[in-house]
């Protein structure tokens, strides 16, 4: 059997979480925009749970953007509505998942009496009144399953397993990462146990590629750019490339995993052209640290994962940027 944590900051959380839904009638449960699936996970098995827990209570699911395709497998995530939905309503409690800093959610917050934060990333501005913050944490859904497994273990169920599970995979890019503890495992195994089958989520998460997805890919591979001498790579996807394909912005999802694949990269970009100019992507292999990066941009995340968005419009100049800033870091930090 699992023991549950015995860290004194996730179990005063729980306390007070309790208490506040305990008194909460209508409860919503979010996390960013552009959710992957820590933040579905994370927040689709708080959902659950709370379902479990509680049968007279109104527990909504929302986002700003809708399920990617690769998610849609997971136990009730059809109970996810558009935040719009509620953008007048007055809440009793807002459980936020995965969210750095309130901009993330991507929209308006609707009216909430208590605005709850669990969350595993390393700069932040806080915008709760209750908050339970760990990182370096593999996920935000590992930190769900501590707050949960200590409300009650016997309502984790095969549902919320696969929820957990999916999301500390795929933040994880599959337990490959050094966020990865003993702990983690342990609870992977507890999971487990519960009866998930974690081929059933890798084959959902990374084998349900669209046919129009390998095309932009291709395309990307093709663009790829390597500057050897600060072992960066990059490439990039235009608006243009989606309409040809009928792509959307989820079909590029981990195609900056392959500039940082090359042999001799340890730091990798992915430019998507918006409206505003270009979303970008960064990632890093083992010691470079691309939140930094991305914080020069407006941007932030974690030192592998990190991103920023930029309204400049030309692939050259942010090429030039980027290396400029690269080169400086690297100064400051002795690569
Ligand atoms: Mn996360």
């Amino acid at each position: 059997m699992l023991a549950p944590t015995k860290d004194k900051e996730i179990v005063e959380f729980t306390k007070k979480l309790k208490d506040i839904l305990d008194k909460s009638k209508n409860i919503l449960i979010t996390g960013h925009k552009n959710p992957d699936g820590d933040a579905i996970g994370s927040a689709l098995s708080i959902y659950t749970f709370l379902k479990n827990l509680y049968k007279d209570k109104n527990i909504k699911i929302a986002f700003k953007d809708k399920v990617p395709y690769f998610l849609s497998f997971l136990p009730f995530s059809d109970k996810i509505e558009k935040l719009e939905k509620y953008k007048d309503s007055n809440f009793d409690t807002i459980i936020v998942c995965d969210t750095a800093d309130i901009k993330r959610i991507g929209t308006f917050l609707p009216k909430a009496k208590y605005i709850v934060e669990i969350d595993h990333h390393k700069e932040r501005k806080p915008f709760g009144n209750l908050s339970l913050v760990k990182s370096p944490l593999s996920s935000t859904a590992e930190l769900v399953f501590e707050v949960l497994y200590l409300l009650n273990p016997d309502l984790i169920d095969l549902n919320i397993s696969y929820q957990i599970y999916t999301g500390i995979y795929s933040d994880t890019a599959g337990f490959s990462y050094e966020t990865v503890t003993t702990r983690t495992f342990s609870i992977a195994s507890f999971l487990l146990s519960k009866g998930v089958n974690p081929r059933i989520i890798f084959t959902n998460l990374y084998e349900r590629n669209p046919y129009r997805k390998l095309k932009l890919l291709s395309l990307a591979l093709s663009r790829i750019k390597l500057w050897e001498d600060i072992k960066f790579a990059r490439t990039f996807i235009l608006k243009k490339d989606l309409e040809k394909y009928k792509a959307t912005y989820e079909d590029t999802e981990g195609f900056v995993n392959y500039p940082r694949s090359l042999e001799n990269v340890e730091i990798a970009a992915f430019y998507l052209e918006k409206d505003f100019g270009f979303k970008v992507s960064l990632r890093s292999k083992l010691y470079f640290d691309v939140s930094l990066l991305a914080l020069k941009f407006g941007g932030g995340g974690h030192k592998h994962a990190a991103g920023f968005e930029v309204n400049i419009k030309d692939v050259k100049k942010l090429d030039n940027l980027l290396v400029e800033n690269i080169k400086n870091l690297i100064e400051n930090f002795s690569f």
